[in-house]
Order: C-alpha cells, then sequence, then structure tokens
C-alpha cells in the first residue's frame, strides 16, 4: 500500500500494478456456448448475409428493449450513418460535442453540417436549454447521446423537434439495458442506435444496432445496410455494407444469456468505488438514477482542481504510472479536433460548459477484471495524492514537471 507521496511509480518508485488496468476489458460471457454456437455456424457454412444468429441476435434485442425492429449492424458508426440516410437528414443536424467523435463523422461524413450544442453539466449531455438557438432554416435534425448510459432529456428534445418539424435521433451507443421513465432505451425518437464494440458491456467484437419502432425507416435501413439490394439482382437505395457477421452475433447472443450477471458484476464496481471515493473531497462520481435500468458500464469522476490541488491530468498521469489507464472520455471535445476545429474554430465559445466537463472529467477502470481489491487500491493511490495536492498546492506541480524533466533528460542520455 502507497502511504507516502515519494511511494508514486511517477517518483521511479514500482507500479501499484504489474498489469494494466483498462477502462473497456471485455465482457466474454460462457464460452463452451460461445464455442458450440460457432461450431454450429461453421458446420452449417454460413458466416454472414441474413444468417440465422444475427436473425436471432435481432429478435432478442427487440425482446429486451420492446422495440419493434432491430436492424444489427457491423458497428455504430455505420449504424449512425445509415440511420441519418434512412432518417433523411440533410444540411445542419445538432448534436452535443461532449461526446464520441463518431457521432460527428458520422454526419460530416455524408455532408451534412455536425452544429455542436453545449451540455448540462449535471447530465453530461446536450442541453434541451441551448438547442433552440442553433436552430436554422437549413437544420433537419437532432441527434442526442446517452452519455454513459444516462438517458438524455428526451421530453424536451421531443418537444422541441416537434415543434420545428425536426427528426430526432438518438446515439445510444452506451445505453442498451438502459431505460427513460421506465421505457427502455431504443424506443425513443426516429430510431436509436446501439453500439456493441468490445468495450461494452454486451458486445459482439464490432457491431451495433439500430433500434426503431418506424416501419419504413426499419426496411430502408436493412436494405441500405446491404446494398440497397430488395432481391438478388435488383438494387433500389443507395447503399452501403454495414452487415454484422455470424461471428460477432454468436459472441452477442452469448453475452446477452449473461447480461443480468455483467450488469451486477459493473454495479457492485460501481458502489465499490462510490463508497471508497466518497471521503475525497474534490473527487465526484457520476450518479445513475436508481429508479431506472441502468448498465454502470462507465465510473466516471469530475475532478474538481480548486479543491484537490492537483488537475485531472496531473491525476491520470500519476495513474498511468500505476499502471491504471484511466482515460479522458471525451476530452477534448469534438469541436476541438479535426476537420471541426478547423471548420469552427470558434466554436468553443458557444460550448463553454462542454470545455469545463472535457478538462474534468475521467473514466476509472471497471469490468470482469477488476476485483474490489483493485478498486481500494485505485481509490487510496486518488486519495493520497489528493490530500497532498491539497496540502502542497504548488509543489505537485513543480515536482512533477521535475520528474518529466528529468526522464527527459534521461531519455537523451
Ligand atoms: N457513439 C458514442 C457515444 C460512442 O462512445 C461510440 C464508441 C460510438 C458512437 C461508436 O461506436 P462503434 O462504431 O465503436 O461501435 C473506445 C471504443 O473503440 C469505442 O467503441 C467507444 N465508443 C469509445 C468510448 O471507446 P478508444 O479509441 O478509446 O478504444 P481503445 O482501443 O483505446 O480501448 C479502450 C480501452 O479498452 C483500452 O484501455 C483497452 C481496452 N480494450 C479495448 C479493446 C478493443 C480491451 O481491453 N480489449 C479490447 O478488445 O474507443
Amino acid at each position: 500500500m502507497k502511504t507516502e507521496i515519494s511511494d508514486l511509480a511517477i517518483f521511479g518508485k514500482p507500479p501499484a500494478f504489474n498489469e494494466k488496468l483498462h477502462v473497456g476489458r471485455p465482457y466474454i460471457g460462457n464460452r463452451e456456448r460461445l464455442m458450440e454456437r460457432m461450431n454450429a455456424m461453421l458446420d452449417a457454412r454460413w458466416l454472414t448475409n441474413r444468417g440465422p444468429f444475427v436473425t436471432e441476435f435481432e429478435r432478442k434485442i427487440c425482446e429486451i428493449t420492446g422495440a419493434k425492429h432491430a436492424v444489427a449492424v457491423c458497428n455504430a458508426t455505420i449504424g449512425l450513418e445509415i440511420a441519418i440516410r434512412a432518417a433523411n437528414l440533410q444540411g445542419e443536424v445538432i448534436i452535443p460535442s461532449f461526446t464520441f467523435i463518431a457521432t460527428a463523422h458520422a454526419l460530416q461524413w455524408q455532408g451534412i453540417t455536425p452544429v455542436f450544442c453545449d451540455i448540462d453539466p449535471k447530465t453530461h449531455n446536450i442541453d434541451p436549454n441551448k438547442v433552440e438557438a442553433l436552430i436554422t432554416p437549413k437544420t433537419s435534425g437532432i441527434i442526442g447521446v446517452h452519455v454513459w448510459g444516462r438517458p438524455c432529456d428526451i421530453k424536451a428534445l421531443t418537444e422541441i423537434c416537434e415543434r420545428y418539424n425536426l427528426k430526432l435521433l438518438f446515439d445510444a451507443a452506451h445505453a442498451f439495458g438502459c431505460s427513460y421513465e421506465g421505457t427502455m432505451i431504443g424506443n425513443f425518437g426516429s430510431a436509436e442506435v446501439f453500439s456493441f464494440h468490445g468495450t461494452k458491456f454486451i458486445n459482439t467484437f464490432e457491431g451495433g444496432a439500430i433500434v426503431t419502432n418506424e416501419d419504413t425507416l426499419a426496411i430502408k435501413a436493412r436494405l441500405m445496410k446491404n446494398f440497397g439490394f430488395v432481391d438478388y439482382d435488383q438494387v433500389v437505395y443507395l447503399g452501403t455494407n454495414g452487415k454484422m457477421d455470424e461471428a460477432s452475433a454468436i459472441m452477442g447472443l452469448t453475452s446477452l444469456e449473461s447480461m443480468d450477471e455483467f450488469v451486477a458484476i459493473n454495479c457492485r464496481n460501481y458502489y465499490h468505488y462510490r463508497q471508497a471515493l466518497a471521503h475525497i473531497p474534490g473527487i465526484e462520481l457520476i450518479s445513475y438514477n436508481e429508479a431506472e435500468h441502468n448498465n454502470y458500464q462507465y465510473i466516471i469522476v469530475e475532478v474538481d482542481e480548486k479543491v484537490t490541488g492537483v488537475t485531472r491530468d496531473q491525476l491520470v498521469e500519476i495513474l498511468h504510472a500505476e499502471n491504471i489507464l484511466a482515460r479522458r472520455y471525451f476530452y477534448p471535445g469534438c469541436h476541438q479536433m479535426e476537420p471541426y476545429r478547423s471548420y469552427f474554430p470558434h466554436a468553443g465559445l458557444l460550448l463553454q460548459e462542454t470545455e469545463k466537463l472535457a478538462s474534468r472529467v475521467m473514466s476509472l477502470p471497471t469490468g470482469p477484471v477488476i476485483s474490489t481489491e483493485d478498486i481500494d487500491t485505485i481509490c487510496q493511490i486518488i486519495s493520497l495524492v489528493v490530500s497532498w495536492g491539497r496540502e502542497n498546492r504548488s509543489d505537485l506541480s513543480s515536482q512533477l514537471s521535475n520528474w518529466a524533466g528529468m526522464q527527459a533528460r534521461l531519455a537523451h542520455v
């Protein structure tokens, strides 16, 4: 156990963990079932294109969400692109900048301008009160993002879209298994897009799904993900190859069978962090609405450097040296990344909450390979750094930069 600041790996001591602790270690589920299904797929020699496992996976997603249609796709980014086209979005679309870059790219990739809206600092989601000011004659829709699986203010966004005759989509990459006012995510807007990437709690290696209650949108999306083919040799839409393959669906089906167990592990980790971080001033763990279904996939903390005496970036650097690979999701915000940074160099002026949050937030390791003892060690290091930071504000920065300088000089020897 590290009890003195000089025990930290950043000052040359051995790291707290021999192996790196990641934020997104995948859940695997029952390997025997996985291999059984893989063998069945190989025996059937049906690997992709309308295979039985993809069909079953789509049916299971509909069962769990209660939505009418699920169109499985090769990843959520392509899923968003297809949903955007199927919903006929054009011109400008309002999205938060505090999201993974895929939300913005899915629009820009098809010549649609993402217009970045600021967030509500309490929810980390798009602030509906700031949406209306961004609507122009070119605006065709809004894409809300359920960041960390915590739903956006769906009611307010729906009301705005109805009033201005805009389409509403949701990037639900984080929100599989979550609910809003008792209804599962997957049932809101024209469509919602889940990610089943390896880092999500239900994974299909790479994958995603467009989920909708609109028949026409579902038909279009299904055609578009298969080049627009309606028949062996008839193409009716511009399409792409967005198909999920059978091996991915097998991983997804096997994951879904263990979904309750995965949520229970995430939930255990979350509450353990909650209790271990509770006494550390300036470190605030996000909360989940207990009245809803949550997947607890993300352990997100905000670092208030005025209180901690240590910045989020210094803390991340210290944790990385201990092999605790905390991540700065979603720093620095999409508007600060290319090509948006060059297109909209002054966007930050309207995105003050986004910029504030992006400089404070960090994601801590969780998932199947993190034990409660690991969590205690992580939190104990954070606690040590914060109490030292509070007492020796200027010293910590100068010690870190001296150490960095020394390392740079050593690298040149
Ligand atoms: N919208 C939102 C709001 C999203 O967050 C995302 C994706 C999307 C849309 C698009 O969904 P997809 O098109 O990906 O389906 C990761 C994921 O790649 C990305 O899916 C996710 N969001 C984003 C939040 O995180 P990176 O670049 O940070 O991934 P990477 O490779 O650094 O992995 C994260 C951590 O997980 C690492 O510490 C290593 C660990 N890891 C990762 C993989 C892939 C493993 O332990 N095993 C693995 O197999 O983006």
